[in-house]
């Protein structure tokens, strides 16, 4: 595969942009090798600049959910940019969309519109600690919810720890009040609320962890969370970031029935544009600026053009087939992985829920962020560049999360397989 242009702009783009690129993950540093620069995409496919072809399971990391360039959504967004990008005053798209995600996700009375799924968590969490008058929250080892920095934090070592920054320029007083439990362990979430209770303002959870690879709750899981911050007063935040709109058009609380206080969402709610959201009950929601005092503010939020083009997107999924479609698609798609795995005997572990899945190459079942770390990387590595090779592009890292679009079918996926079994052949 030809990738002479790719190579050149990623050196001319280091000159420039830090790493090369605008967000880490681009920069395949976990798979190693350069990273191909996008001319465009459509449907299923993106089309890197030296002209190569990929059927893409990234999708931009989860908002392509009805396929790159869907003539819908570009119509919506032309119509609309054709009027003014920005005004920094309140449209009607604003409103549309805000009763779209009313509609969609009950637990949502009001929602407030952000830039990015970063700003939503961090907003929540604001939230949630002005509406209870407590500083602490619980997050979870392997659970990321973007780069706020008392969500840049590490579990120390033991079940239940103490927060300690994750990255440099994090202060420890910044990450002083955040408590890190294990994924899928509810007696790590017991063990703090009673070492620091009355002082938890919130837990804040993946309900179904994107970023650890793909690691579903196990049952019961979300519901005892549920139960131990509903006993503690403490707030139940969902990281709905990746999960709204994509595991169900509820969202993932619409999957497990388990009702949280505040939902996070971003990716697909802004069909591609960046847009963020948090929302919840009015009494809560209320608390926040200009009605209540915990303040929260933006000067591109609640874009019109980006609200277009969440509108646009949501009004697609809306279709009752959308859903049918992309389970069975990804069933097919997580399925054919495991068993041309099992052909070639290389042991793996495949997660998926709904039309995120994951194949992590151990024959360790998965559970939480510790068992996904026994994946073996190099091995994940090479089944990336041998796919890639061949036009089906990966997450470039182990710990990310496959999603399929509603333009992936059945040529698509065969397709997929045929090149897996050809590359799982020869690792
Ligand atoms: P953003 O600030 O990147 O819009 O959203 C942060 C975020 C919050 N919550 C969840 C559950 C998320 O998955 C994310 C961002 N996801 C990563 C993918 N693992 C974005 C990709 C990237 O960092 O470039």
């Amino acid at each position: 595969m030809q990738t002479t242009i790719s190579q050149n702009l990623f050196e001319q783009a280091q000159k420039v942009l830090v790493g090369g690129v605008n967000s880490p993950v681009r920069a395949f540093k976990g798979v190693g090798g350069s990273p191909r620069f996008i001319a465009r995409g459509s449907g299923a496919h993106l089309y890197d600049v030296d002209g190569n072809e990929y059927l893409d399971y990234i999708g931009s990391w989860g908002p392509m959910i009805v396929g790159h360039a869907h003539p819908q959504v570009l119509a919506a967004v032309q119509d609309t940019v054709l009027n003014g990008a920005s005004f920094g005053a309140p449209t009607q798209l604003e409103i549309k969309l805000a009763e779209t995600v009313v509609q969609a996700v009950p637990a949502i009375e009001m929602v407030r519109f952000v830039n990015s799924g970063t700003e939503a968590t961090m907003s929540a969490i604001r939230l949630a600690r002005g509406f209870t008058g407590r500083d602490k929250i619980i997050k979870f080892e392997g659970c990321y919810h973007g780069h706020a920095d008392m969500l840049l934090v590490q579990a120390g070592s033991g079940i239940a720890t103490l927060g300690l920054p994750d990255s440099p320029g994090v202060p420890e007083a910044a990450v002083t009040n955040t408590l890190v439990a294990k994924f899928n362990n509810l007696e790590s979430v017991a063990q703090l609320f009673s070492r620091f209770s009355g002082e938890i303002a919130a837990v804040i959870v993946e309900p179904v962890a994107g970023n650890m690879g793909l690691v579903p709750p196990m049952p019961g899981f979300l519901e005892g969370l549920r139960q131990l911050t509903f006993e503690q007063d403490s707030l139940l935040i969902f990281d709905e970031v990746m999960t709204g709109f994509r595991v169900a058009y509820g969202g993932a609380q619409a999957v497990y029935g388990v009702t949280p206080d505040l939902t996070c969402l971003g990716k697909i709610v802004g069909g591609g544009f960046p847009v963020g959201a948090y929302g919840g009950r009015k009494e809560i929601m209320q608390k926040v600026a200009p009605v209540g005092p915990v303040y929260q503010a933006g000067t591109l939020s609640g874009n019109p053009v980006a609200m277009a083009a969440g509108l646009a997107t949501l009004q697609i999924l809306q279709n009752p087939d959308s859903y049918l479609q992309l389970e069975t698609m990804s069933a097919r798609l997580a399925d054919g992985l495991k068993n041309v795995a099992a052909q070639h005997g290389i042991p793996v572990y495949q997660t998926r829920v709904g039309s995120m899945s994951c194949l992590f190459f151990t024959e360790e079942k998965v559970t939480d962020f510790q068992s996904a770390k026994t994946a073996n990387t190099e091995r994940y590595g090479s089944f990336f560049h041998g796919m890639l090779e061949r036009g089906v592009y990966l997450a470039p890292s182990q710990f990310e999360t496959a999603f399929v679009s509603l333009a992936h079918g059945e040529n698509e996926i065969a397709r997929t397989l045929e090149v897996a079994s050809k590359v799982l052949g020869q690792l």
